[in-house]
């Protein structure tokens, strides 16, 4: 069944070039780009967005890498897409994740890790709120 899931490219993929080449791994596998955009998250907006993190030692440094500079936004359709796009970002810590996978392939930084994806369909649905609202 069809699903959409909620991405974005975190400062580090848009300055480093790497929205094209990430982008297209998603059009490559079928899923179909329902919403696009380049944007900036204020701290309050990233705060929310990570909510769940608040109190973890890394989470300060999350929201500082996050807030203030150019991130790209997507909302990606296609069958299972909430689980293929996980496997397509691979694990957390790019020096898990598996060759093949996004970060797998191009990074080293676990804050800055280049992606963020949803990872169940109450992630996406609150997600999806804070990052697009126009589209409600
Ligand atoms: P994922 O992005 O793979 O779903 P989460 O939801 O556990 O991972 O973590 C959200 C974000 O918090 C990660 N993308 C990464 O930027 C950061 N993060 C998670 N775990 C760590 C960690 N151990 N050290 C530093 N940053 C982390």
């Amino acid at each position: 069944m069809s699903e959409k899931t909620l991405i974005f490219l975190k400062p580090a993929a848009v300055e480093r070039g790497l929205v094209g080449e990430i982008i297209s791994r998603f059009e490559r596998k079928g899923l179909k780009i329902k919403a696009l955009k380049m944007m900036q998250m204020s701290r309050e907006t990233a705060e929310e967005f990570y909510s769940i993190h608040r109190g973890k030692p890394f989470f300060e440094e999350l929201i500082e890498t996050i807030t203030g500079r150019d991130i790209v936004a997507a909302v990606l359709e296609g069958r299972e897409a909430i689980k293929v796009v996980r496997t397509l970002v691979g694990a957390t810590d790019p020096v898990k994740a598996a060759p093949g996978t996004i970060r797998g392939d191009f990074g080293l930084d676990i804050t800055d890790n280049l992606i963020h994806a949803s990872d169940s369909q109450e992630s996406f649905e609150r997600e999806v709120k804070i990052l697009f609202p126009e589209l409600f």
